[in-house]
């Protein structure tokens, strides 16, 4: 007995390897399907291993001719049932691939997506992505994934909010403190270093007067650190800033500057479109590192529907999202952001 083991595409290119190699006497033992080895072999379709068998002892090989002839009659059945076991079993582009092409189709990174599939691998082989169990587990991966972060977060009386021009810093300032002020009925007060845009100050007097507090201007590190002083027991302090356009480093490591004079513990958070593209979003909070921000706010939730830029953020920069701005309004349109919440969000996307 003669036995050899064969690597093909499918079960017709095994088999006319097999039919060629041992002739048409040739059993088949056992067959399976592998991933193929190394990191890449993951993002490849899986191959299949065919072990084979033949009595050395049988019947003479039939001629050349003949056997090809009948090789080729059995394979064209054979692709009809394979592609026929394959709509039956729904099995046409195998589970991983299509999991792999509806992760990346959320926006998630596309380390995030390996990281998934790698750690994932034996269950989305077996389960499509339209199975409520296969969803319920890789959103509870995923949960458990930015969790970490979310962990212990404090909350500093004394608050302020950067970004990019137009990302919504001041109309977010104002819903955060309504909050408190509104809901809460907590003292707020305003300081803003925004000198710099035309309407800035009257913008956040507007919502000042409204929540009941006054607006004080800081237009140097001193003059901040000096507000900061007199700050009353209970009483939360939010700073506005001016948009700072992520490639103008001289201008963040200015608004850094001030950050710093501050010398109170704070909270500053860096606020981030949902409306940008991914790789845009990575590059903001890359460029705003130098401001020490601790936490993310991702406002304009509500004008776009791919989501998976919060759990890149979260994963990439080990700091939460703990606010989505979901619209206009003040202060209602936004949302505290849990882990199960962000998850919910993404899966928005699906
Ligand atoms: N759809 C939507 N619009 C928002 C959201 N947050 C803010 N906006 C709008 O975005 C626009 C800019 O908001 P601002 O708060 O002035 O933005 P900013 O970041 O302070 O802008 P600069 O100070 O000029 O850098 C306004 O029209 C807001 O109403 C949101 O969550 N969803
Ligand atoms: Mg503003």
């Amino acid at each position: 007995m003669k036995i050899k083991k064969y690597t093909a595409r499918d079960m017709a290119e095994a088999l006319q390897m097999i039919k060629f190699d041992l002739g048409p006497e040739a059993m088949i033992l056992e067959s399976r399907k592998v991933r193929q080895p190394g990191i890449l072999g993951f993002f490849k379709p899986p191959v299949l291993e065919v072990l084979a068998a033949v009595d050395e002892a049988a019947k003479p090989r039939k001629d050349v001719a003949k056997e090809t002839f009948e090789v080729k009659k059995d394979l064209a059945e054979l692709k009809l049932m394979v592609k026929d076991l394959a709509r039956v079993t729904g099995t046409e582009t195998g589970n991983f691939a299509r999991w792999q092409e509806r992760l990346l189709k959320l926006e998630l990174a596309p380390d995030i997506v390996e990281q998934i599939l790698l750690e994932l691998q034996d269950f989305l082989e077996e389960v499509a992505p339209e199975e409520t169990s296969g969803v319920e587990r890789v959103k509870e991966y995923l949960i458990n994934l930015i969790k970490p972060y979310y962990e212990n977060i404090q909350d500093f009386p004394l608050k302020a909010l950067i970004g990019p021009t137009g990302v919504g810093k001041t109309t977010t300032l104002a819903k955060i403190a309504g909050r408190l002020a509104i809901h809460e009925e907590k003292p707020i007060r305003f300081i803003t270093l925004d000198t710099f845009r035309v309407g800035a100050v009257e913008q956040l007097k507007i919502y000042g007067k409204y929540l009941g507090t006054t607006v004080k201007v800081a237009g140097s590190p001193m003059e901040l650190w000096r507000a900061v002083q007199k700050q009353n027991e209970g009483e939360t302090i939010f700073i506005d800033t001016a948009g700072r356009p992520s490639k103008k480093q001289n201008q963040i490591q200015e608004l850094a500057g001030f950050l710093e004079a501050v010398k109170k513990e704070k909270d500053i958070y860096l606020v981030i479109s949902a409306t940008v593209k991914p790789e845009d979003a990575e590059k903001i909070a890359k460029d705003f590192s130098p401001c020490g921000f601790n936490k993310f706010i991702v406002t304009k939730i509500d004008e776009t529907d791919k989501f998976g830029v919060l759990i890149n953020l979260i994963v990439k920069f080990k700091k939460p999202i703990v606010y989505l701005g979901v619209g206009q309004n003040v202060p209602d349109d936004l949302i505290s952001a849990t882990p199960e919440l962000i998850v919910e969000q993404v899966w928005k996307g699906w």
